[in-house]
């Protein structure tokens, strides 16, 4: 079955139409991204050009995909917009609150049992509201729409970060907050600023041991954590086309990790391939009645610098595998030269786990390489040193699998584990023994992200993203600087053998199986669902709306915390055992922020109280500063709220008080979400500024009564010696964005305007 058909074929029919409008508005070939955007404007008769990275544009998403963990949060605030039933087609996946432990069935068992709660109030809010719900144990949210729901040439809004892995079906796939979902489920419009455009040309063919995760692994190095802010990333090239459509997905999947907008590749054979083994014969042929729209312009594939903001050119005959982090995605180390890296930076080079498995690499091709290693290691008769750990994407994924025997020969090596579909590990869903000893040691894993103490919880475990296969290669090892292209191991016979490259299976030969997928279709009418929230909950709270903005400038803030270097999501709200909070917003506000390092003693959560001097965690500090009728301050560094797309981030330090967050630099994600939720979301006009800001000093906004679009905004820091400094700071708030400020969350005014 093909999933809101109906909704495809009234895209793709609209398609040829829309992109003779745009042609006529725009007199030069067009990237795949300009066609996506252009075709999905929220108004059809506007015939405007939009400046990259200027414009907001208002767009009109086909489809919306939400997490557990964060879709509690964004259906809270869905049942308080007033209406009856999505506006457009939506799924909720049951995927980040299963732990891996001691492996699938008691693992799943387990969760189901913990999070009983939460499960049951998503399925009855789905069931409802006209939303496909993914029960526990179906997978991952993003490899379960790449399997059932992604289309070339849609756009797609999601409450997570890796939406964009959507992009390898040749989607415009983004991750948002919540706040953006309920727009989109509310029938309002999506906006976004006009991103910019980044070209990668891939020349050359993978070979050897070098797999699609490469490929992105060698671009985050290229352009860092923010080099993508801001961006589409269109891959196109001979490259590009000769790879599989699960692996494109794994790159625009960890262009998350640039920071880009999402990431996208061309309609091609590798598409229609994937589509068709996926049982969407229909969309293939729907697309490909279409297909010259579903592609960039080949005068622009043969020209990119002219197209493009900027082009990258990867030869991928030449490209080796890598290895990055630790503690970052963009420190890229290529793997002949881990050896120097590891001794020169005294990374522990012992490996006892290596993980396969996230949104970003758990498909079957993964799989097949990856157990193309295993098979190779045991008939060479290598035993492994290290723990296989292996969450496989979903539940289609893991029946097929078991049936072509990929589970049987990854189970030849006694230290396998095989764990649920679902995060798992990658989200710090992961009992790991030992872990709480805080030990310095080395993982690595095929996931996509590995800030500090985001996989088993040790700040001192230091993870390295690598593909799946290399993860294998080293488990076996059991050395982080070990090169399977070059060294050999010691076989159970005292023999030095190499391991063979790996060998993947783009798709399963005798078609993909699955017996129960786990989905559960919502009410045609769910108008009779009650949804309870039991008032003594304390996994659920019905939200209470922010206060609105009096109007006046806000004085005498205190500084609640001025966070020194990387500030990642994970920072600012801690995922693993938080996540059992997602829906809570009174009980995750005791993770906010402490996970940040304080600018002034390098600890985390421990600031100054300045109402009494003592120093204290940081939301015990801030509640103490909101029941005394204190507003507060938080102060950043670059690129802050980095990571994931969790409002959480956002509505705890608005819960607890806060009423602005100033930094040098935002990620996307975070500074949308902070708009949406009614905080101030502002950056320092003069760098440097940073260094006036001290730990007992006051703020008073000067000109915030005249907020306004484009017009910088007047801080005055008092410091403790009463001595003063007023610095300028500016923002990227447009008019409707304002106004979200003034009513004290977006939220508010969606309900303002459905009451009115
Ligand atoms: C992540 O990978 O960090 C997450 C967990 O999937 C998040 C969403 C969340 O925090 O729930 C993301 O990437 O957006
Ligand atoms: Fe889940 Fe990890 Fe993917 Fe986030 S990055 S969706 S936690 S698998």
């Amino acid at each position: 079955m093909v999933f809101d058909l109906n909704m495809i074929k009234r895209v793709y029919e609209m398609y040829p139409k829309k992109m003779k409008k745009v042609r006529d508005l725009i007199d030069t070939p067009l990237t795949l991204s300009e066609k996506i955007l252009y075709t999905h404007l929220w108004d059809d008769n506007s015939d405007e050009v939009f400046s990259r990275g200027g414009s907001y544009v208002d767009f009109a998403p086909d489809r919306v995909a939400m997490q557990d963990a964060t879709a509690q949060m964004a259906l809270l605030q869905f049942m308080q917009a007033g209406k009856s039933k999505v506006a457009v087609p939506s799924s909720a996946h049951a995927d980040h609150l299963i732990q891996a432990r001691v492996g699938a069935d008691k693992d799943l068992q387990e969760a189901i049992n913990k999070n009983n709660e939460v499960f049951n109030f998503l399925s009855s809010v789905c069931n409802k509201y006209g939303i496909g719900f993914w029960k526990p144990g179906a997978g991952i949210i993003h490899q379960v729409v790449l399997e059932n729901y992604a289309f070339p040439g849609g756009m797609m809004i999601g409450t997570d970060s890796h939406t964009v892995n959507a992009g390898g079906l040749g989607m415009v796939a983004v991750g948002v907050g919540g706040a953006d979902a309920v727009d989109v489920m509310a029938g309002m419009p999506w906006e976004l600023k006009f991103p910019k455009l980044i070209g990668v040309k891939l020349t050359g063919k993978l070979n050897g041991w070098t797999s699609p995760k490469d490929v992105i692994l060698k671009v985050a190095g290229i352009l860092t954590v923010k080099g993508g802010t801001g961006c589409i990333v269109e891959y196109f090239g001979e490259g590009a086309t000769s790879m599989s459509c699960t692996g494109k997905g794994t790159i625009c999947n960890m262009g998350a990790e640039i920071g880009a907008t999402t990431s996208t590749f061309g309609y091609d054979d590798s598409m229609r391939r994937y589509l068709n083994a996926t049982g969407r014969e229909e969309v293939v042929k729907l697309a490909d009645d279409i297909a010259e729209h579903l592609t960039g312009d080949p005068e622009v594939y043969a020209a990119p610098e002219k197209y493009f903001d900027q082009v990258i050119e990867i030869n991928l005959s030449e490209l080796t595998p890598h290895l990055n982090g630790p503690f970052t995605p963009d420190l890229a180390t290529p793997v002949a030269e881990m050896k120097d890296a590891a001794s020169k930076n005294n990374w522990p080079t012992d490996i006892e786990w290596a993980l396969i498995g996230s949104c970003t690499n758990s498909s079957y091709e993964d799989l097949t390489r990856a157990a193309s290693i295993v098979e190779d290691a045991f008939s060479k008769g290598v035993k492994p040193k290290a723990i296989l750990g292996i969450n496989p994407g979903s539940e289609q994924v893991r029946f097929t699998s078991e049936r072509d025997g990929l589970m049987d020969t990854f189970r030849k090596f006694e230290s396998v584990k095989i764990f649920t579909n679902a995060c798992g590990p990658c989200i710090g869903q992961w009992d790991r023994p030992g872990a709480d000893k805080e030990e310095v040691n080395s993982i690595v894993h095929s996931f996509n992200r590995n800030f500090k103490k985001r996989a088993d919880g040790n700040p001192n475990t230091m993870a390295f993203v690598t593909s799946p296969e290399m993860v294998a290669a080293i488990a076996i090892a059991g050395k982080l600087d070990f090169n399977p292209i070059e060294d050999q191991l010691m076989n159970e016979d005292g023999e030095l053998v190499s391991l063979s490259e790996p060998n993947g299976i783009e798709l399963p030969n005798k078609g993909f199986a699955v017996e129960d997928n786990g989905y559960q279709e919502p009410a045609e009418d769910g108008g009779h669902i009650e949804v309870n929230i039991d008032p003594n909950s304390d996994r659920l709270e019905v939200l209470t709306p922010f206060h609105s903005w009096n109007g006046e400038n806000i004085k005498e803030m205190k500084l609640l915390i001025k966070a020194k270097g990387k500030c990642t999501t994970d920072h600012i709200s801690m995922a693993g055992p938080w996540l059992r909070y997602r829906g809570h917003l009174d009980n995750i506000s005791n993770n906010c922020l402490i996970g940040a390092v304080n600018s002034f003693g390098e600890k985390t959560n421990e600031v100054v109280n300045q109402l009494t001097g003592d120093k204290g965690e940081v939301p015990s500090v801030a509640r103490a500063y909101k029941a005394a009728g204190v507003p507060t301050i938080v102060v950043g560094d670059h690129n802050y709220g980095e990571g994931s797309s969790r409002e959480h981030a956002a509505m705890e330090p608005r819960h607890l008080g806060v009423r602005a967050v100033l930094v040098k630099s935002f990620a996307r994600i975070h500074e949308t979400n902070l708009k949406k939720q009614g905080m101030l979301a502002l950056t320092f006009n003069t760098e440097s500024d940073y260094d006036k800001i001290l730990e007992n000093d006051t703020f008073n906004f000067i000109d915030l009564d005249s907020f306004s679009p484009g017009k910088s905004i007047t801080l005055e820091i008092v410091h403790h010696d009463g001595s003063n400094d007023v610095i300028i700071l500016n923002h990227t708030y447009n008019a409707q964005q304002i106004e979200w400020f003034k009513e004290g969350s977006a939220l508010n005014l969606i309900r303002k305007e459905i009451n009115n």
